[in-house]
């Protein structure tokens, strides 16, 4: 799968050469084309914002960059052109799954009040929030989007991780314990350690029902 992510902060975008994602983009099977979209300016001084026409706060990013940045990298419209921002439409798991079938995304980030609303009547496919919450840009919410899909490429990770994850059964997962046995007073709980495995799956299936009962009854409507 290629990426491509536009963004005025290129180098906010340094943890995804780490762990998974980074090894990932190493072993060729992730494509993330980072684009600084200040490179796209025409403008003498690189300025990519300007004051709000009708007045009030803030700065609002200028189309001219935007637009001849997904022209240069996206000219033929094969990308999936998702804007991060706290109107669009929720992300979750189901979204998830349905952008990692895309062959590209192209994610664009908004800093400042936002881009000017041309580029999305233009260009954008879709308004994307992580959340019902408001950051100073749309970098971090374009991390997690990268990093949730990339999961589900190909080889980026294992398949049983995937099925046994919370939200492949409809519940949150049930606790992982490690060695030691015992670590300050708290011991793993027996049946984690018998080798019974019926037992062991009836056990985490009730603390899964347990957890999604305290922090998300939503879930819970059919189990
Ligand atoms: C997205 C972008 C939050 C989200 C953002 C989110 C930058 N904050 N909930 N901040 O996914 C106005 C236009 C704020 C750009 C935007």
């Amino acid at each position: 799968m290629k990426i491509d992510v536009l963004t005025l902060f290129p180098e906010m975008f340094t943890p995804l050469k780490t762990s998974i994602i980074g090894r990932a983009v190493d072993s060729g099977k992730l494509d993330i084309n980072i684009v600084d979209i200040r490179d796209y300016t025409l403008d003498k001084h690189k300025k990519c914002d300007d004051t709000p026409f009708g007045g009030g706060a803030g700065m609002v990013m200028m189309p001219q960059p935007i637009a001849s940045a997904i022209e240069a990298v996206d000219p033929d419209h094969e990308a999936k052109r998702i804007y991060l921002s706290p109107k669009g439409r929720t992300f979750n798991q189901q979204i998830v799954l349905e952008y990692s079938k895309a062959e590209r995304l192209l994610l664009l980030c908004g800093h400042y009040e936002g881009v000017d609303q041309r580029v999305l009547d233009l260009y954008i496919d879709e308004e994307l929030s992580i959340g019902d919450f408001v950051l100073t840009g749309g970098e971090i919410p374009a991390m997690a989007v990268v990093d949730a899909v990339s999961r589900y490429v190909d080889g980026v990770i294992n398949g049983e991780s995937l099925e046994q994850e919370s939200f492949a059964s409809g519940m949150l997962e049930y606790p992982h314990y490690t060695r030691p046995q015992e670590f300050k007073g708290l011991k793993v709980p027996d049946v984690l350690l018998s080798g019974h495995h019926a037992n062991i799956d009836k056990w985490r299936l009730e603390k899964s029902k347990e957890i999604t009962r305290k922090n998300r009854p939503d879930l819970l409507t059919d189990k």
